[in-house]
């Protein structure tokens, strides 16, 4: 078997790991930090791969190819596990034919995510195996042990990433790919069909493979303990086993590859051996909740590990009263790089519009959640993806069903939403909203990519992870499709359309969406010169738009800053005294 050496991310581990395990199908959706392992997954020849709407889509898909009888992985991160849940629980039921991976990632410390959430719950609550490989060439490791598994014990397995792990480079020794035969598929409504008389059969047969998983948990390549200095004991998972062992090295510790079922032999053996028992994780309760649970005391820390952020060696050396600065995470005077549209942002004069009119903006998730900075401050609510229409529509049930006036009484109720959150549960908030004869505005900001993540593709552009040939999504027609009678199609760009339009649909007593259009300017990378600025009244309008590349001089006139610069012309468009003029630039 040929054996190379690689330096691979956990994410291209992951894909390296699945390939090798002959996998055929992935299927995922984008999100920090996952979204580099279907993209790697989708480099390699002899595979299938695809970027699917939602999470729950792409789980279906995989579920599809592995009940077709070929081995299937599907990624995510961990908010679109709660997206996921509803195919993934059944699925915990129904099993395998051929294997399906779900490689999930976590973000404790809330780097780039809604909020902060432990996909272990998951497994424990669906009841499927899950894995915590602790770095790229465990990951590897860990990935193809996980097809193993799910197609031995006939369950759908969970691999858990965090941050740390999936953006981390490692050398990783990379093997040769292990063409799977694809299984037969055969009949079986018993296994597949899960209505209530099925679904009770199978009930059972997930309590004893849970039972069964444990035993082999206990006796597995997944349970390692380190005996050392023997008056404390650490137990540990995933990324945390790399901290804990540079803050304490003389500590004997036993790591945990598969915390789900947990391996209860093994963690009462080892908390025998040992004086004091500690549970050391990130963000989260959910071992230590589980090792009590088998009866062990575990010691109090000198300092308390944090409920909340990413763990480091320094927040584990003070838990055991050790202050040693050096292993704090570096805190040193860097300045401050606050998150901004970027110049000549598509997204930009709708905002800047919004806030204008005193609208009441239910926002989603993207790069346009950004409206929510000063100095665009439009956005009031952000919660999850396809949000932004049901929470406008809720809240215009709210002020036409009151008794009373309530504050948001005479102003517009907007909904905003890109096209890749569009696709991925938009859609069906519009339909609901069209159906229950709902108001107010929603306007989709289509730049053409999932710019949030890394421009991807998706159903609105129609370009496909692998560049098959796809279709593009005509949005005004599938908006008119699904009855929304007043839609408009505008240039995000212009600002004189830009407000006629957000003008027309608040004005109307339905429902109005308006489709913005202009490509993200990372997918279109010309700049014109930038524009002239001459005779400037320091009225501040052109810095209310928040561009990075707009300022002020000494005097407090307008300045451009030409490295940023791309000469979109937003601020010409707003400046009411036209000193800022974009003519005759090229
Ligand atoms: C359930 C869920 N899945 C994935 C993500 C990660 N994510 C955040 S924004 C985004 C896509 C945004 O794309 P789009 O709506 O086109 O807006 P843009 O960033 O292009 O402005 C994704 C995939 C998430 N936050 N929640």
């Amino acid at each position: 078997m040929a054996v190379e050496s690689k330096l691979l991310s956990g994410n291209e581990a992951v894909a390296q790991g699945a390939w090798e395990a002959g996998c055929l199908i992935g299927a995922g959706y984008p999100g920090t930090p996952s979204t580099e392992a279907l993209e790697a997954f989708a480099k390699y020849d002899d595979v299938y791969a695809e970027w699917a709407p939602n999470e729950k889509v792409a789980f279906e898909v995989a579920s599809g190819a592995s009940m077709g009888g070929v081995r299937a992985l599907v990624t995510m991160k961990h908010v679109g596990v709660n997206v996921a849940a509803d195919p993934l629980y059944s699925m915990s039921y129904i099993g395998v034919n051929g294997g399906l991976v779900l490689f999930a990632a976590d973000d404790p410390g809330i780097f780039s995510s809604q909020n902060e959430q432990d996909t272990r719950f998951h497994a424990l609550g669906a009841r499927v195996p899950l894995l915590e490989p602790a770095d790229p060439a465990e990951a590897k490791f860990y990935v193809k042990q996980a097809f193993a598994i799910s197609e031995r014990f006939d369950t759908p397995v969970i691999v858990r990433s965090t941050v740390r792990l999936s953006h981390t480079k490692a050398v990783v020794e990379c093997e040769d790919r292990a063409d799977q035969p694809r299984k037969e598929y055969e009949k079986s409504p018993v296994k597949w069909v899960m209505m209530p008389a099925n679904a009770k059969v199978r009930r059972k047969f997930v309590d004893a493979r849970v039972e069964e998983l444990a035993e082999f948990n206990n006796a597995s390549v997944f349970v390692r303990a380190d005996y050392r200095d023997t008056s404390i004991g650490v137990i540990c998972a995933g990324v945390t086993y790399n901290h804990v062992r540079e803050a304490l090295p003389e500590a004997s510790v036993l790591k945990l590859g598969m915390t789900y079922p947990i391996p209860d032999q093994a963690i009462l053996d080892f908390a025998s051996r040992v004086d004091k028992v500690y549970v050391v994780e990130e963000a989260s309760n959910y071992l230590s909740m589980q090792v009590k649970a088998l009866g062990v005391q575990l010691s109090e820390f000198v300092e308390p590990i944090p409920p909340d952020d990413e763990l480091s060696p320094g927040i584990v050396r003070r838990a055991f009263g050790i202050e040693t600065p050096e292993f704090d995470r570096f805190d040193g005077a860097l300045p401050p790089r606050p998150p901004a549209l970027c110049a000549g942002c598509p997204h930009r004069l709708v905002y800047s519009e919004l806030r204008r009119m005193n609208a009441v903006v239910n926002g989603d998730i993207g790069c346009y959640t950004l409206g929510a900075l000063a100095p665009l401050s439009s956005v009031d609510s952000v919660v999850d993806m396809g949000a932004s229409l049901s929470m406008a529509h809720g809240m215009e049930l709210a002020r036409r069903f009151s008794d009373k006036s309530i504050a948001i009484d005479g102003r517009p109720i907007v909904g905003v939403i890109g096209d890749s959150t569009f696709a991925h549960s938009g859609i069906t908030s519009l339909l609901g909203t069209v159906y229950n004869q709902g108001s107010g505005t929603l306007c989709i900001l289509d730049n053409r990519t999932t710019a949030m993540t890394g421009m991807q593709g998706n159903p609105v552009n129609g370009i496909t992870l692998q560049n098959r040939p796809s279709r593009e999504l005509d949005l005004v027609k599938l908006c008119e499709a699904l009855g929304v009678e007043d839609v408009q199609r505008v240039d995000s760009q212009n600002l004189a359309e830009v407000r006629a339009a957000l003008k027309r649909a608040v004005a109307s007593d339905g429902l109005s969406v308006i489709v913005f259009c202009s490509p993200c300017r990372l997918l279109v990378r010309t700049r014109k010169e930038p524009p002239t600025i001459s005779d400037c009244k320091r009225c501040g309008a052109c810095l209310k738009i928040g561009c990075p590349a707009l300022g002020t001089d000494d005097e407090g006139c307008a300045k451009i800053d030409e490295m940023q610069c791309i000469g979109c012309g937003q601020c010409a468009q707003v400046c009411p005294f036209g000193c800022i003029s974009s003519e005759g630039r090229e």
